[in-house]
């Protein structure tokens, strides 16, 4: 069932809020609001350390292979945790630097600290671990 609401906001807020979204490419703002609120949603399922529901994410790495023996040291953190990689994709983007994406799933502690160990190891160009979701409660 869909519900209407009504939301009061300051003129100048709400302003950039439609700048925001034309620039993203939102129909409308309630599908705007509504991701808005979804994202929250899946950022919650994130925050409950004794919460053992299996958690999917992402996670980004850029790195040059040859680097401190990154390429070495990143698959072997990998192995060691190879309950929780679903599947890693690797893209040899020049000579030097790779791009590596990895599915993740397990619980939501233990892939947030193995998920930030690879994207804060020393010498990663860029790193981003994507807290997603399986979607059920959405
Ligand atoms: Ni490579």
């Amino acid at each position: 069932m869909l519900c209407r609401v009504g939301i009061s906001l300051d003129d100048e807020l709400l302003s950039q809020f439609d700048e925001l979204i034309a620039d993203k490419g939102y129909a409308n703002r309630s599908e705007a609001i509504r991701d808005l609120i979804r994202e929250s949603l899946v950022q919650r399922e994130w925050t409950d350390p004794d919460d053992d529901t299996p958690r999917v994410a992402v996670a980004i790495l850029v790195y040059a292979h040859d680097e401190q023996n990154l390429g070495h040291r990143l698959a072997h953190m990998q192995h060691d945790s190879h309950d929780l990689v679903i599947s890693t994709t690797h893209v040899h983007m020049d000579a030097t630097n790779c791009l590596e994406v990895l599915l993740l799933k397990g619980r939501a502690s233990a892939i947030r600290r193995f998920g930030e160990a690879l994207t804060s190891t020393v010498g990663v160009k860029m790193g981003r671990l994507i807290l997603a979701t399986q979607g059920e409660q959405l």
